[in-house]
């Protein structure tokens, strides 16, 4: 029997007005979870608390056997195993990694797809030899082009078979602090991380991350794969795109007060309330955060506290007196490069680097 691909697999689309979240979007969001939003009071987030996204099954890899072998336009062929990697010369980057879908589920419309609200991100201590260690050791031909990455989970997407892999150009694999990473927060990888050993790619979107990392291929073309094409902000279905790379400015706010179980807006009682969170970009390192407390009439300057490194969420406070009463919180984030977290959310077909601000609801009691 042959089964026809494209009958497994939807074509990207855009939910109808009023559609609810189906049944197969609740399977990839109980498999790929978030952040809790109160682990934004955390530095580094806790490893099984850090958001997860796989878009297959997480494969079993064997540590023992597993190699990773750098190739194609290279003058040396290279090929390491896990003892080996591990004895190379070692950094440790704090890297804020985001999910490039964070946000989707609350655009209108709704890309159908994994519906993340606003916490699919974390920040980890990522322990690794520098990419560029590795391909020094391979020395990439004159004409090497661009850098393939491939991990050990295969799947079907779209009608298409395929392994994980995500390719960069020479110039953005070489610069700016590339790790094959293989400890996070000073433990082995989880499996769900990508065990035995993922690329870290900061200040980029998740997706550029590739876990059970197995192969490194220097190409002297551009990368036509399919997650190269996926990842790209688009209106329309038909049209080429621009490809999805660094992370646009976004600030987030620890929830203050207590939850309501079922809404999750929040209650306080009236008196002094510090409004926390933290901000990143991956364009430029955040330098202006503020904060509303009348659902944006009018803004007001957090206080930055110390940079925890150039890849690292900046974490931000504000004092405020809360009032009796319901509040719409706000908070939005300017980056040294000028750019600044927008109200509304852009909106690509894919659901994309969408950083609009995300109002928190908070109900002041009356004492
Ligand atoms: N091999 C492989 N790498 C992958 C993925 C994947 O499905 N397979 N998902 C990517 C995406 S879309 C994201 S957002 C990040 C998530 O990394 P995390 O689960 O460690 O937070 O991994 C990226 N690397
Ligand atoms: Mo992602």
């Amino acid at each position: 029997m042959t089964v026809p691909l494209e009958k497994v697999s939807e074509a990207a689309r855009v939910a109808e007005p009023g559609e609810g979240i189906s049944v197969d979007e609740l399977r990839l969001a109980s498999r790929n979870h978030a952040m809790p939003m109160e682990m934004l009071r955390e530095d580094v987030t806790p490893v099984g608390l850090h958001y997860v996204l796989a878009h297959y099954d997480l494969p079993a890899v064997d540590r023992d056997t597993w190699t990773l072998a750098i190739g194609g336009c290279v003058r040396t062929p290279v090929t390491v195993g896990f003892e080996e990697l591990t004895s190379m010369p070692a950094r440790t980057v704090r890297v804020t990694l985001e999910c490039a879908g964070n946000g989707r589920a609350t655009l209108s419309p709704r890309p159908v797809s994994q519906p993340w609200l606003n916490g699919a991100v974390g920040t980890a201590d990522w322990t690794g030899v520098p990419l560029n260690d590795l391909l020094e050791r391979a020395a990439p031909t004159d004409d090497a082009v661009d850098v393939v990455f491939a991990g050990a989970d295969h799947g079907f997407e779209r009608g298409v078979e395929q392994d994980y892999e995500r390719g960069l150009s020479m110039a953005d694999a070489t610069s700016g602090d590339l790790l094959v990473a293989y400890a996070m927060n000073g433990e082995p990888l989880p499996v769900q991380h990508g065990y035995p050993v993922r690329l870290v790619v900061p200040g980029w979107y998740g997706m550029a991350h590739v876990k059970w990392l197995q192969t490194v291929t220097v190409i002297d073309g551009p990368f036509e794969g399919y997650q190269n094409k996926a990842y790209r902000l688009r209106q329309q279905a038909d049209e080429v795109g621009v490809p999805v790379t660094r992370m646009e400015p976004r600030a987030l706010l620890m929830p203050p007060g207590h939850p309501d179980f079922m809404t999750r807006d929040r209650i306080a009682r009236p008196g002094p309330v510090t409004l926390r969170g933290r901000a990143w970009s991956g364009w430029a390192p955040v330098e202006r955060v503020e904060v509303s407390t009348d659902d944006g009439t009018t803004w007001t300057d957090a206080r930055l506290e110390a940079d925890a490194g150039r890849w690292a969420w900046r974490e931000f406070s504000a004092a405020w007196d809360a009032l009796p009463g319901e509040h719409r919180l706000r908070v939005r984030a300017h980056d040294a490069g000028g750019r600044v977290q927008g109200d509304v959310p852009a909106w690509s077909r894919g659901g994309f680097a969408n950083n609009g601000d995300q109002p928190v609801t908070l109900y002041v009691l009356d004492e």
